[in-house]
C-alpha cells in the first residue's frame, strides 16, 4: 500500500463506527497494471436490531447526507444473507477480484446465513467483505434477542463461526479498534495468495458509538494488487524439469484467468507446443480454438485430457489448487515418473504434488517460463497425437450437444444451444448438480469471461444470486445461469432482488423432478438412488415413491416478477434463448430434460467411499469396484 497525491487533512471528524466504516469503504481503491478502480463496489444488506441504526443509519446518511468530499457507497437490499454473499462472491469474480462488495447483516441467523457465502468465497480465493452484526460490547442488556449464551466464556458469539471459513476475522469492542482492523481487511482482500472472505464483526451497540477520527483514516488509498514475478533460481529448477519433458501437459486453473493471464498462456503455448487442460475454474482461460487447447481434465474431464495426463511426464499446474476433481482423486496422473511444476502466487498451492515450486503471479510467472524456454519445443509427433486426441473428443462432444434424444432432451443439448448461441463476452453461471460435469467436459470457451463455474464449494443455490453479481459487474453481457430443479428450490428469491434492480438475467432451469447427479451417482455407489428424486409419501408404502410433486417452479419465478417461457423441445429452446436475449427483461426458460442423460462418456474416476459392509447386494458389489479403483490412486512424492 502507498499513498495516493492526496494529502493528509488536519483534524478530527465525530462519527459513528458505522458512519466511519462506509466513510472508510468509499475511499479505498485497488489498482494493477496502472488502471485504479473502487475496491468496494457497493454493500448489499439485509437490515435487523443488528444492523438497522448502526451500519443502517450510515448508509442512509451516505445515501442522501453525504459529508463533503465521502463518495457513494450504493446500497443493494438482498432477500437472503447467503445469497447476497454469493452475489457479492460473483461480483469480484467477474472483476478478477479487483473489486469486491461488503455485506451486512444483523445479528445471529442474519449474520449466520453468511457463513456459507463465506466458505464459498475463501476456497474459491475470491474476496468479499463480510460484516456481521454482533451481540452488545457492553453485555448490559444480554442475552439479548439471538445471542448465543456460551456459560464458559462471555466472549464467544454465534460469530465465532465465521473463523474457520474467513482469511482474516475480527471483533471490534471499542470504536478505535476499527482504525488497524480495516487496514488489515484491505490488505487481504486485495493480496492474491492470501484473499477470501473477510470479516469485520460489528457489535450493535459499537455500530451506533461515536468517536473522533482522524480525517486521514479517510483519504483515498490505493491497494495494489501485486504481481510477484518468480524467484531466478526457483525459476531454473522449473525450466531444468521441464527441458527434459517429453510429454508435458500443462493445467490452466483459476489464477491464469483472475491474474489476467490469457494472452501469455497462449504464448506459452504457442512457442513449446505443451497442450493445456482445464480446470472448472480454469476453462477459457486459452480460448478452446486454440491448437494447444485440449479441455476439461480430471473426474468430469474429457478423454483427451485425461489420455494425456495418464501419460504426461512433466504436469505443469498454473494457478491451480489441484482439487479432487483436477486429480481425479489423485488418479489421472499415471506415469511412474511423473513430475509437477506448480506456477501459483500461494505457496501452499505450488507446493502440492512435491512440485518444484515456482510462487508467482501466474501472468508474470508464465511470461518467465516462456523467455526461458526459448528453444524448447514438444516434437511434432507429440503435438499430432494431441490434435488427434482433440479431434476425436469434438466428435463426442458435437454428439452429445445434438443428439435429439427422445422422448426428453438431454441436458447436453440445451449446453449445445447455449454454447452456439452465446457471444464470447457472454457468461455461463453454474455450480452445483450434473450440470458442472457435463459442461467441464463439453464446453467451449472463447474467451476467459464466458465460463463461469463455482466448482470450489459447488454450492446448489449459487448460481441465480451470482447472475445478479455478474450482471453487475458486467452489464453489457449476457448473464445466463443454469439451475436445476434442486438448485432452484434452495435459492430461488433473487430473482426480486434481480427485478427490483432493473437488471437483466437470463435463468435457465433444467427440471428433471430431483437431483439427476446425486441420483446417478447414489445408482453406481449401490445406493439405488434412494432419496434423490422429488416424490410424493406413498400412503401404502410410507416411502417418497408416489407420483411427481406438483410444484410449478415456472410459477414461482413469474411470482417474482421474471418473464417465464416454458419450452419442450430444444428447438423451441432455441427460440426462447432469442426472445430472451432480445428482451431487457429478466427471463426464466424452463424446460424438462431426462434425468438419466445421457451424459458424456466418463473417462476418469471420483473417489466416494462405499460402505464396507452391507446386506443390501448392489451395495456389495459396488464396493469390490470400488476396491478395485482405489488401487490406482497414488501420492506424488
Ligand atoms: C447446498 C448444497 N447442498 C447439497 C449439495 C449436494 N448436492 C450436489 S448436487 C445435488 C443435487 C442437485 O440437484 P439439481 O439442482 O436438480 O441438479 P441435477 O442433479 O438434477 O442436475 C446435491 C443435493 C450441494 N452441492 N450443495
Ligand atoms: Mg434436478
Amino acid at each position: 500500500m502507498s499513498d495516493d497525491a492526496t494529502t493528509a487533512a488536519e483534524g478530527t471528524a465525530r462519527l459513528t463506527v458505522g458512519q466511519a466504516l462506509v466513510r472508510f469503504l468509499a475511499s479505498q481503491y485497488s489498482e494493477r497494471d496502472g488502471v485504479q478502480q473502487r475496491l468496494i463496489a457497493g454493500a448489499f444488506g439485509i437490515f435487523g436490531h443488528g444492523n438497522v441504526a448502526g451500519l443502517g443509519q450510515a448508509l442512509l446518511q451516505n445515501e442522501v447526507d453525504p459529508a463533503e468530499g465521502e463518495d457513494r457507497l450504493k446500497y443493494y437490499l438482498a432477500r437472503n444473507e447467503q445469497a447476497m454473499v454469493h452475489a457479492a462472491v460473483s461480483y469480484a469474480r467477474t472483476r478478477n477480484r479487483l473489486q469486491a462488495f461488503a455485506c451486512t447483516a444483523s445479528i445471529g441467523p442474519g449474520s449466520t446465513n453468511m457463513i456459507t457465502g463465506a466458505a464459498l468465497a475463501t476456497i474459491d480465493r475470491i474476496p468479499v467483505l463480510i460484516l456481521p452484526s454482533d451481540i452488545f460490547a457492553t453485555r448490559l442488556p444480554d442475552p439479548v434477542l439471538q445471542q448465543l449464551e456460551d456459560p464458559r466464556s462471555l466472549d464467544i458469539s454465534v460469530n465465532d463461526a465465521f473463523k474457520p471459513v474467513s482469511r482474516f476475522w475480527d471483533r471490534i469492542n471499542r470504536p478505535e479498534q476499527l482504525i488497524p482492523s480495516v487496514l488489515g481487511a484491505m490488505r487481504v482482500l486485495t493480496d492474491p495468495a492470501e484473499t477470501g472472505a473477510v470479516t469485520i464483526c460489528l457489535p450493535q451497540d459499537v455500530q451506533a458509538e461515536a468517536y473522533d477520527w482522524p480525517l486521514e483514516l479517510f483519504r483515498k488509498r490505493v491497494w495494489h494488487v501485486a504481481r510477484p514475478a518468480p524467484e531466478p533460481a526457483a525459476l531454473a529448477r522449473a525450466v531444468a524439469v521441464i527441458r527434459a519433458a517429453k510429454k508435458p501437459l500443462l493445467i490452466a486453473g483459476g489464477g491464469v484467468i483472475y491474474s489476467e493471464g490469457s494472452a501469455e498462456l497462449a504464448a506459452f503455448a504457442d512457442a513449446t507446443g505443451i497442450p493445456v487442460a482445464d480446470t472448472q475454474a480454469g476453462k477459457g482461460a486459452i480460448s478452446f480454438e486454440h491448437p494447444a487447447s485440449v479441455g476439461g481434465l480430471g473426474s468430469t474431464g474429457n478423454d483427451a485430457a485425461n489420455v494425456l495426463a495418464a501419460d504426461a511426464d512433466v504436469v505443469i499446474g498454473v494457478g491451480t489448487r489441484y482439487s479432487d476433481f483436477t486429480t481425479a482423486s489423485h488418479t489421472a496422473f499415471r506415469n511412474p515418473g511423473v513430475r509437477f511444476v506448480n506456477l501459483n502466487v500461494l505457496a501452499f498451492d505450488a507446493a502440492k504434488n512435491s512440485a518444484e515450486m515456482v510462487v508467482a503471479d501466474a501472468r508474470s510467472g508464465l511470461e518467465a517460463l516462456t523467455e526461458a524456454l526459448q528453444g524448447y519445443r514438444v516434437a511434432e509427433s507429440y503435438s499430432h497425437r494431441v490434435a488427434g486426441l482433440v479431434a476425436d473428443w469434438a466428435r463426442v462432444s458435437d454428439e452429445c450437444f445434438h443428439r435429439a434424444n427422445q422422448p426428453l432432451p438431454a441436458q447436453t443439448e440445451v449446453f449445445g444451444a447455449l454454447n452456439e448461441l452465446m457471444g464470447d463476452d457472454d457468461i455461463v453461471i453454474n455450480a452445483a448438480g450434473s450440470m458442472p460435469g457435463d459442461l467441464q467436459a463439453l464446453w467451449r470457451a472463447r474467451s476467459p469471461q464466458q465460463y463461469h463455474l463455482e466448482y470450489g464449494y459447488s454450492c446448489m443455490g449459487y448460481e441465480i444470486p451470482a447472475a445478479m453479481g455478474a450482471k453487475l459487474a458486467a452489464p453489457d453481457s449476457e448473464v445466463v445461469a443454469i439451475v436445476g430443479d434442486g438448485s432452484y428450490q434452495m435459492l430461488p428469491q433473487e430473482i426480486a432482488t434481480i427485478v427490483s434492480e432493473n437488471l437483466k438475467v437470463i435463468i435457465v432451469l433444467l427440471q428433471n423432478h430431483g437431483f439427476a447427479s446425486i441420483g446417478g451417482l447414489s445408482q453406481s455407489l449401490g445406493s439405488q438412488r434412494f432419496g434423490t428424486s422429488y416424490r410424493m409419501r406413498d400412503g401404502e408404502s410410507d416411502r417418497l415413491d408416489g407420483g411427481q410433486v406438483p410444484v410449478d417452479l415456472a410459477a414461482n419465478a413469474r411470482s417474482m416478477g421474471a418473464d417465464v417461457l416454458e419450452v419442450t423441445t430444444i428447438g423451441e429452446f432455441r427460440d426462447a434463448y432469442r426472445r430472451a436475449a432480445a428482451s431487457t427483461r429478466t427471463t426464466l426458460i424452463c424446460i424438462e430434460t431426462d434425468p438419466r442423460g445421457p451424459n458424456p462418456p466418463a473417462s476418469a474416476w471420483w473417489d466416494v467411499p462405499v460402505s464396507q459392509s452391507a446386506r443390501l447386494e448392489s451395495t456389495r458389489q459396488a464396493h469390490a469396484e470400488y476396491v478395485q479403483h482405489k488401487k490406482n490412486q497414488r501420492h506424488h512424492l
